[in-house]
């Protein structure tokens, strides 16, 4: 499955330049940032074209995995409904038709007839992305999966209000980026039907730098398959010291600026200095643990969804972490998380919706959840954490 991880990376390259397009072209940008007002109340295509972008994002991703792999189609689901409603309280099912032409057609009608958006979006759409592969070290895995055990999740964009909102920080070198378009992600994963197990993901981070052309974006993809483990990201023992957040005094804890004071509290003597940090984006915060910047992200609520979580999950679980579910560890008299044959215990699975619960919230993380790369900080902080909230 190999071709599935390649086509995933070109789907999220091709996500990240639709992101980016939006910001770039001025009759797609002025959507993008209008704001709610009273005349265009009732035109409700206006207010929603962030959510349009979303949705044809993750239409255009359904569309291409689909047409290669026939036998995931059904199981490919996101955070978007494809259902859209335009000015004229007309529903229209966004699709990627077979034609840019018959794609702009489409989203014209969304658009309330304007062309040029709809041309432009087209556009991006159906542009092949041309992303090299080379060097992503993809070549020689194999990769032992079949699509039909398969069942892929989607976050056209993560982090929407920071893409909206469109700050333009600059990154320092072995920090992370507490807001901006840094913190807006595309995110891909992919699970097994039967176990709930993410077995492969890719992040694509569309605003990754600036050079004097415009914003570069930047991927990253992770297999976690048995045996099989790989990682377009160095595994934690092989990075050189200095670019990591191991080693320095206590642990580096990455939060949402709305965690609960008492988490924040109970934390804090376990951080050393300036090692509580907080940064947008769920996804973002993730990607932070997989690349060293934070040892762990805690959120003890219940804010997060399948689509946030599967695909950097996967990215976790290939360089030795992984990503639980803080109430279940909690609640959990064993310490045994670490020990041969009690690997998954606690953690996130991807397969079965909270049936009592109605809306997104089928499928939220609801007890939490600690994303780690080492386990034995993953004790530290349950054990810091237990009767603290
Ligand atoms: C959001 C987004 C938010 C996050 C929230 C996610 O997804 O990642 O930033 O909140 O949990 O559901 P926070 O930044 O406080 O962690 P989206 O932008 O796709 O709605
Ligand atoms: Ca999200
Ligand atoms: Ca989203």
């Amino acid at each position: 499955m190999a071709d599935l991880l390649k086509l995933l990376l070109r789907v999220a390259e091709k996500a990240a330049n639709v992101a980016r397009v939006c910001r770039q072209e001025a009759p797609l940008f002025q959507l993008l940032v209008q704001e709610k007002t009273g005349v265009d109340k009732n035109k409700k295509f206006v207010q929603d074209f962030k959510t349009l972008a979303d949705v044809v994002i993750q239409e255009m991703i359904r569309h291409d995995v689909g047409a290669q792999f026939p036998e995931m189609i059904d199981h490919i689901q996101g955070e978007e409904s494809n259902k859209f409603e335009n000015g004229l309280g007309e529903s229209v099912i966004v699709t990627v038709c077979g034609t840019e032409k018959e794609t702009a057609a489409l989203l014209a009608t969304v658009l309330d007839g304007d062309q040029t958006a709809a041309t432009l979006l087209a556009c991006a759409i159906h542009q092949d992305a041309k992303l090299t592969l080379t060097d992503t070290g993809t070549d020689d895995l194999h990769i032992p999966l079949s699509p039909s055990d398969l069942g892929i999740w989607i976050d056209p964009i993560d982090a929407t209000s920071q893409y909206i909102e469109g700050r333009e920080e600059a990154a320092v070198e072995g920090r992370l980026c507490p807001s901006g378009l840094q913190c807006a992600l595309v995110l891909i994963g992919v699970y097994l039907r039967a176990t709930g197990e993410p077995v492969m993901g890719v992040i694509n981070q569309p605003f990754n730098h600036k050079d004097p052309t415009g914003w570069k974006g930047k991927h990253f993809w992770g297999v976690s398959c048995g045996s099989v483990k790989a990682c377009s990201v160095l595994r934690p023992k092989d990075r050189p010291a200095k670019t990591t957040a191991a080693g320095g005094p206590g642990l580096s804890v990455v939060m949402s600026s709305s965690e609960k004071q008492a988490v924040k509290e109970a934390l804090a003597p376990l951080c050393g200095p300036d090692r509580l940090m907080y940064a947008s984006g769920a996804g973002y915060k993730i990607l932070c643990v997989i690349l060293g910047l934070a040892d762990v992200y805690v959120l003890s609520e219940g804010s997060t969804f399948k689509w946030d979580s599967c695909g950097p999950h996967a990215l976790l679980r290939a360089l030795g972490g992984g990503m639980v579910d803080l109430k279940e560890c909690l609640h959990s008299s064993s310490s045994s998380h670490c020990q041969v044959g009690h690997q998954d215990q606690g953690e996130l699975t991807y397969h079965q919706p909270h049936t009592e619960s109605t809306g997104a919230d089928h499928w939220a993380n609801q007890g939490g959840l600690v994303a780690y790369l080492n386990c034995q900080i993953l004790h530290r902080v349950i054990g810091e954490l237990k009767g603290k909230f």
